[in-house]
């Protein structure tokens, strides 16, 4: 709650193109919540530096993500999008709550084992306590509601335990945030293999359908998805492409598992993955088309980074202080 508004946090790492888990798991719902809430959206570079980033590749990123965000919907006057690295607050913040996090909680945290596996020659401190800045992110904005994918699950509820842990010694100081995992779209799984799920920093382009990706390209890479060898359109786990395929069509269309099952019961799976092609095409034109037109306007791009950097930076702060002062560190002298 700020401001006697309930509030919406979420965040997006600059690590890649977006891909289109992360548009049915997160963006899409962040547009659909959007109009009851007080939101921050952040680009979140700072998480983004857990790996090794090319530092002009990583700057281009994070813009293109800042700008995606506008042109999946997400109005810069009414909503605060923002890159995390102009608020240091998040970085403050995170320090006091590693000092209210235990080693043993960080330990059991999946995705961290999972990006150290990948990252062998690089598993820094930074990626084992990376779900302490995510804590910060959103108890800075003393943020009741967190939009995500079913991967994030793990992170909302360290979140929770480390604000319940803080507001116990000190009273109520955070909100304590209830994550938002959508009914359809919540874990897209890869085109190539079914049991992984879709990531941006797949090295197989064919895995991830990209936000940016043209038709053409779209309905390719949903005639080359994986997929069993009977014919038979049904959700099951023993048809992990299909059912996967049957998710995106969902999430795309609005309509349900049922509904899908029996639009196509007489189909083949040639005609299914088209169909699914199509949907998702028609899904991401708008935002294709929006996503052209702003970023030819560097100058009005460049205001919403001030404006809601400024902006941020008032809240995160506001948060910031009260905290210090719990905590016992010294008043500043004005
Ligand atoms: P990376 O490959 O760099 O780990 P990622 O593609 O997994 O990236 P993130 O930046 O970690 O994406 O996630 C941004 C948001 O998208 C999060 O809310 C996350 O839960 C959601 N998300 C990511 N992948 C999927 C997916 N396959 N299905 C549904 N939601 C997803
Ligand atoms: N950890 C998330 C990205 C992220 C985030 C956040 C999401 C960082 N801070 C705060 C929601 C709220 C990820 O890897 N997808």
């Amino acid at each position: 709650m700020l401001d006697g508004k309930k509030t919406l946090f979420s965040g997006m790492q600059a690590t890649g193109t977006l891909q289109l888990g992360n548009y049915l798991g997160a963006l899409k719902n962040w547009v659909d919540l959007g109009d009851e809430y007080q939101c921050f959206y952040s680009v979140v570079d700072m998480h983004s530096i857990t790996v090794r980033q090319n530092p002009a590749e990583l700057r281009k990123k994070a813009r293109a993500l800042l700008t995606l965000y506008i042109a999946a919907g997400l109005d810069p006057e009414k909503n605060c999008i923002y890159y995390q690295s102009h608020v240091s607050g998040h970085a403050e913040l995170s320090w006091i709550l590693s000092c209210f996090t235990y080693m043993g909680e960080l330990n059991r945290m999946t995705q961290f084992k999972d990006k150290a596996s990948k990252n062998a020659d690089n598993i820094n401190a930074g990626l084992f306590t990376y779900p302490v800045l995510m804590a910060a992110d959103i108890l800075l904005y003393q943020a009741d509601v967190v939009p995500v994918g079913s991967d994030q699950k793990q992170h909302l509820e360290i979140t929770r335990d480390i604000a319940e842990r803080f507001n116990g010694v000190y009273g109520d100081v955070f909100t304590v945030p209830e994550p938002y995992i959508g009914k359809t779209g919540a874990r897209i799984m890869s085109l190539q293999d079914p049991t992984k799920k879709m990531s941006k920093s797949d090295e197989n382009p064919n895995a991830s359908i990209y936000l940016m990706d043209d038709p053409d390209t779209i309905i390719r890479k949903f005639k080359r998805a994986v997929t069993d060898s009977d014919n038979e359109i049904r959700y099951s786990e023993d048809k992990p492409g299909i059912s996967n395929l049957i998710d995106i069509y969902g999430a795309a269309t609005g309509k349900s598992i049922e509904e899908t099952e029996k639009e196509f019961a007489s189909s083949g799976y040639g005609d299914f993955k088209l169909a699914v092609g199509e949907a998702v095409v028609d899904l991401l034109k708008p935002t294709q088309d929006r996503y052209a037109e702003l970023v030819k306007d560097k100058a009005c791009i460049d205001k919403i980074i001030k404006v809601n950097g400024e902006k941020a930076d008032y809240y995160a702060k506001k948060t910031l202080r009260k905290v210090q002062k719990k905590i016992g560190f010294p008043e500043r002298i004005r």
